[in-house]
């Protein structure tokens, strides 16, 4: 079911625990393709060329905040390991978890049992959220069955605007318009809603100006928006947050230019976040001086194929239970991806992922490693010659620091046919974001990505991008007539066998595969 135009994916499954063939659970993958991928011993990576970054800055060991003997790469190149946390300076800001630390917090409960997500169990013929969803939040209902609504302008607030769509639970939003909306203010997400971005005609939507929160905006698909919070929007806010909740997936968003992080799921106290997926997206240039990715602190997230670049920090900083399949990281600074730096046990799978430092990159590739930190990882690549060329090396088990190395996932993870690291680059370099019309800021960042370590820079304004209305152009066009107003074009309905003339028939489901004939009609229009 799944799409992936324009690659030859290697569809391999990797790891296979989500309660129904739990046999296959922790095996090395077989890998297809040329590069011999096997999870290695520790610190015998084939071929590993002399890492010539210079030298992280605190990259001699410290003292971890735990008071955990140093953790070494036993041996192997320093990718960076241990280096200062990520609180270095222009790292973190100190408001940065909206609790006025970034202290070893409460997330997760920091006992030595394993934190078992609560995954959904997957029920006899259940339907995905769409075609190719996948991940913890891949069952995401959205607003199946309920009302729609359209967007019918651009402006921030008001009758057909997007704010006014969503002040309701229990709705598909479809887009009669393309282009930016201006938020004036933080834009609040409900629950059961299905944000169809890739009904905007023309070059799609942006949302610019300010943040945006999903905090219990439960069993939420969003698709194809662009999220790009700026230097105008609310200080000390992230582009998108979510506190508590669970089941949502983002799916081809472009995120960008946090105040405090950009993709920030980090559970409040007393309160559970889990079952989410952020795939094939773009998480890009959280603004300086904090300039993070952000921090996913929860019970049970996937990330998969999605870009993170230009982000000072946490690319993504890592807590709780996370499976983190088939990204690329670029050109942080201080801190690519943090395993989770606190005294909480955390439970992780990352999976043929690729690490490529860029200009700016001084600071550790796998920070701040802990023993509570559980990690299953396997075809991780890392390529730190910035000589335009993808050319890195298998990272191996002693590049991973002081985790406690495991050979099976050490809680359930979904399933995610895997791609190898090297077509994990190429499928995210052509396909992540909100890519069915590229603007100018993913084209921007991806180019740098292109550069293979020769360009990239965090921003600490958007402005300073010097692209056409900051954001970029965005083409126009005129959405298809869709008289009945339910959502689905006449066009497609009468190709179909719906009726262009009864707003009901959009909730039937006329091939009886779970998915009703207004879900058919929009995802359709994804690619
Ligand atoms: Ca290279
Ligand atoms: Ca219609
Ligand atoms: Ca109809
Ligand atoms: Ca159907």
């Amino acid at each position: 079911m799944y799409r992936s135009s324009g690659v030859a994916c290697a569809l391999v499954l990797v790891f296979s625990a989500c309660g129904n063939d739990s046999s296959s659970g922790g095996e090395v993958p077989a890998w297809e393709g040329s590069e011999p991928t096997a999870p290695t011993p520790a610190g015998d990576a084939p071929g590993a060329p002399v890492d010539t970054d210079p030298a992280a800055p605190g990259a001699s060991d410290p003292t971890p905040p735990n008071g955990e003997a140093p953790a070494t790469n036993e041996g192997n190149v320093p990718v960076g390991g241990l280096s200062p946390g990520d609180d270095a300076p222009g790292g973190d800001a100190p408001n940065d978890e909206g609790d006025g630390s970034d202290d070893p917090d409460t997330v997760p409960p920091s006992d030595d049992s394993p934190v078992v997500p609560p995954i959904t169990p997957p029920n006899p013929g259940e339907v995905l959220a769409f075609p190719g969803a996948q991940g913890f939040g891949r069952f995401s209902v959205g607003a199946r069955g309920r009302d729609v609504v359209h967007v019918t302008n651009l402006n921030d607030s008001g009758a057909g605007s997007l704010r006014d769509a969503i002040s309701q639970a229990n709705r598909t939003v479809v887009f009669d318009v393309g282009g930016v909306i201006h938020l004036e203010s933080r834009l609040v997400f409900k629950n059961n809603q299905t944000i169809a971005g890739q009904t905007a005609p023309g070059g799609g939507i942006t949302l610019y100006g300010d943040g945006t929160s999903f905090s219990a905006a439960n069993n939420t698909i969003v698709r194809y928006v662009r999220f790009r919070m700026g230097r105008i929007g609310e200080s000390e806010k992230d582009t998108i947050t979510m506190a508590n909740g669970h089941d949502v997936i983002w799916d081809h968003c472009s995120l960008s230019w946090g105040r405090d992080g950009t993709f920030d799921l980090n559970v409040e106290s007393g309160e559970q976040l889990y079952n989410l997926t952020l795939q094939d997206s773009i998480v890009s240039q959280g603004l300086q001086t904090h300039s993070t990715g952000g921090l996913v602190a929860t019970t049970g997230t996937s990330i998969i194929r999605s870009l993170y670049i230009d982000n000072n920090s946490r690319n993504p900083k890592a807590r709780g239970t996370l499976q983190f399949v088939n990204n690329v990281v670029y050109n942080w600074v201080v801190s690519g991806y943090i395993l989770g730096d606190t005294a909480g046990r955390s439970d992780g799978a990352m999976v043929g992922n690729y690490f490529i430092p860029g200009p700016e990159t001084n600071g550790g590739t796998l920070d701040s490693p802990t023993p509570q930190y559980n990690l299953f990882a396997s075809g991780n690549f890392y390529d730190s010659n910035k000589n335009g060329t993808l050319d890195g090396r298998l990272l191996g088990q002693g590049d991973f620091g002081s985790v406690t190395w495991q050979t099976t996932p050490s809680v359930p993870f979904p399933d995610v046919p895997a791609l190898t690291a090297q077509e994990a680059f190429e499928y995210v370099s052509a396909h992540a974001g909100a890519s069915i019309f590229r603007d100018a800021v993913d084209d921007y960042v991806v180019s740098e990505l292109a550069s293979l370590g020769q360009r990239g820079a965090t921003i600490s304004d958007e402005t300073s991008l010097g692209l056409p209305n900051v954001v970029g152009n965005l083409p126009s066009a005129a959405a298809p007539a869709d008289v009945d107003r339910d959502g689905m074009a006449d066009a497609w309905e009468r190709a179909n066998g719906l009726d262009p003339a009864d707003v009901n028939d959009r909730n039937g489901d006329r091939n009886g595969d779970g998915w009703t004939n207004l879900e058919e009609y929009i995802n359709s229009l994804a690619r």
